[in-house]
């Protein structure tokens, strides 16, 4: 054994109060008792079964990892300062302490094992669903969520409309590249992957409103990629699911002049509006359009100076948008802002 020096104890405390720092950083950037109204919805803060079980496992790993770290910063500050260089005498030389190996090896198993037997629990509960449930087929887009519920016949994006308290079966898929569908507040990460459908699903225990994100880099548009699941009761759920599969109602007025132009220009290539000439696949089913919260991925709440600024210039909101800019006159973007606010 050998004596510590100064300069090796000043090593030890200034690597223990970087540790210490970083610790607490992370600490406290993760803390949802931090999160301000307008913050990114926090994963510790769960709303629905799935994301209480893995927030439960999270919390109990930080407790072992806090343990784990105050045992063992508290043992080499200790030893710094019980073994420092008192004299310039040799010290005691010993070799080994089989105690001591034993106990610094089965701790550590011990730990682990206890890690990899909650995660497997925690697995488990995430493929346990109980009760009523519905389906929805998510599909990645760039740079937008659709939403297809194939009993229902219905089709719609960006709002993910569901009844709370009820399982939400969800078979993802995407059409171009790898995305990630993610509610932090509800579920945990899923890929998107073309040619594939991963399997999983959520359930909100209370009606709400919970914005979720693609969490995997797809394009100059990714972080625009956003979602929001709204959880309504069940009457509600089943008067906004009556009204979706209605087909919209004739267009008046501006709205009318509107529905030639869209039904006469570009934007039936892409877009579908049922019960009309419209069949597009490229972008959003607009049939019901106006009854969402949000449009372009959830860049825009969906009022009439948004449709307005989003018709005039698409990749100006949302750089690389797969909606190219149609130069459309100023009247002519009134009168199809009209139309799509009619599609109730
Ligand atoms: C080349 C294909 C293409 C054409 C043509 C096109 N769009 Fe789009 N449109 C898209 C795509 C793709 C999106 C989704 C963009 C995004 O969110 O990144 C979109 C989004 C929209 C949205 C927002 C819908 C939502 O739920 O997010 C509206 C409204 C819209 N388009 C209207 C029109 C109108 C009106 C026309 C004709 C003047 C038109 N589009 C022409 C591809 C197209
Ligand atoms: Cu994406």
């Amino acid at each position: 054994m050998i004596w510590f020096q100064r300069k090796q104890i000043c090593q030890a405390l200034r690597v223990s109060i970087a540790l210490v720092g970083i610790f607490a950083f992370a600490l406290l950037s993760a803390s949802p008792a931090l999160a301000q109204p307008g913050t990114p919805p926090s994963p510790l803060d769960p709303k629905g079964p799935n994301s209480a079980a893995i927030a439960t496992l999270f919390n109990t790993v930080l407790v072992i990892a806090v343990v784990v770290f105050v045992v063992v910063e508290g043992l080499i500050v200790f030893s710094a300062f019980r073994f420092r260089r008192r004299d310039n005498n040799e010290p005691k030389q010993i070799h080994g302490n089989t105690k001591f190996e034993i106990a610094w090896t089965l701790i550590p198993v011990l730990i682990v094992v206890t890690l990899f037997v909650l995660t497997v629990q925690t697995q488990q509960k995430l493929n346990t669903k109980s009760g009523d449930a519905i389906n929805v087929k998510v599909i990645g887009h760039q740079w937008w969520w659709e939403f297809q519920y194939p009993d229902l016949g219905i089709t719609t994006a960006t709002d993910l409309v569901i009844p709370a308290g009820q399982v939400v079966n969800l078979d993802i898929t995407a059409v171009d590249v790898i995305h990630s569908f993610w509610i932090p507040q509800l579920n945990g990460k899923t890929d998107a992957i073309p040619g594939r459908v991963n399997t999983s699903w959520l359930k909100a225990d209370q009606p709400g409103t919970f914005v979720g994100q693609c969490a995997e880099l797809c394009g100059p548009s990714h972080a625009n990629m956003r979602l929001e699941v709204i959880a309504k009761d069940q009457a509600d759920f089943d008067a906004w699911a009556a009204n979706q599969t209605q087909n919209p109602a004739p267009a008046t007025g501006d709205a009318a002049k509107g529905e030639q132009l869209f039904l006469g220009g570009a934007c039936i290539g892409c877009h579908m509006i049922n019960g009309t000439a419209a069949n597009g696949k490229v972008g959003p089913n607009l049939t019901h359009v106006a009854s969402r919260a949000y449009i372009a991925g959830g860049t825009l709440p969906n009022t009439a100076g948004n449709l307005k600024r989003w018709l005039a210039n698409p990749p100006g909101i949302k750089p690389g948008s797969l909606m190219p800019n149609l130069n459309l006159s100023e009247t002519d973007i009134d009168a199809l802002t009209a139309y799509m606010q009619s599609l109730q």
